[in-house]
């Protein structure tokens, strides 16, 4: 038996990422940008040969369109059936939704706004009903078959890490594709990163890494990124940059 190997993928470039706004349950698109990453990532992966047999994603249409771009490009869109859950969706930003990250160091101070963006376990502030995009958050149809109960108005990573892990099942070699914060509370899990180190990972937008387990679940392969070291390291100082440098939009 294969042993199982979950590619992850955080989506490609969103048009709240472009604009450096909290995003989290907000439901915008790719960039043309994001889906040409989406797209080289696919390509990477056909590359190294590797083939996917199952597919996860999140009911978030930055997270799906990449999902199916990769798929396309591995010529096996009609094959794979994406399995989307709620329980991949991004972090609930609380009411961070909506706001510029340079707005909001510049109002909370860098450490408050590190602390929301990197901590484990501190969630943002709940999302308000004066914040702009309540209504179309809470209410959004997209998201029907979250049980009441569970719908959050704002997550901590470690929230966001708890509700995910019941989504993947095993399968032999999975793509999910899915957002920044989900990707680095599964891979504090998966890697026991404590949570002082977690703090500083940051993962880039539309480049694959591989991870593979044994049959106990045990990492045999951890965060093996699927492109060469130079443009990770962009992508990395990009997503360092979202709170800092010039104030786009
Ligand atoms: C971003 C992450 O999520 O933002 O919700 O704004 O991965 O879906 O683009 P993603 C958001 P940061 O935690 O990097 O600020």
């Amino acid at each position: 038996e294969k042993p199982l190997r979950i590619v992850m993928v955080r989506h490609g470039e969103s048009q709240w990422n472009h604009g450096k706004l909290f995003c989290g349950w907000y439901n915008c698109p790719l960039t043309k940008t994001g889906e040409n990453e989406a797209r080289q990532a696919g390509k990477a992966l056909k590359e190294k040969g590797i083939e996917v047999d199952a597919a996860f994603s999140s009911l978030l249409l930055r997270a799906n369109q990449t999902c199916d771009l990769i798929l396309e490009e591995l010529g096996v869109k009609e094959d794979v059936e994406v399995k989307r859950s709620w329980r991949l969706n991004e972090r609930h930003y609380g009411d961070l939704t909506g706001q510029n990250k340079v707005v909001a160091v510049a109002k909370y101070g860098a450490d408050q706004v590190k602390l929301w963006r990197r901590s484990y376990d501190v969630a943002p502030p709940p999302i308000s009903q004066s914040n702009p995009y309540y209504t179309q958050i809470q209410q959004n149809k997209v998201f029907v078959d979250v049980p009441k109960e569970e719908f959050p108005t704002s997550e901590s990573l470690k929230m966001t890490t708890d509700r995910s892990w019941p989504a993947i099942k095993s399968g032999k070699t999975v793509l999910l594709a899915a957002h920044g914060n989900l990707l680095r509370g599964l891979i504090k899990n998966i890697d026991n990163v404590s949570e002082e180190d977690i703090i500083n990972l940051n993962l880039p937008t539309g480049i694959p890494f591989i991870y593979e387990f044994d049959k106990d679940m045990k990492p045999t392969k951890s965060l093996e990124f699927i492109s060469d070291e130079k443009i990770v390291k962009t992508g990395l100082e990009k997503v360092k940059d979202q709170t800092t440098k010039t104030y786009v939009r």
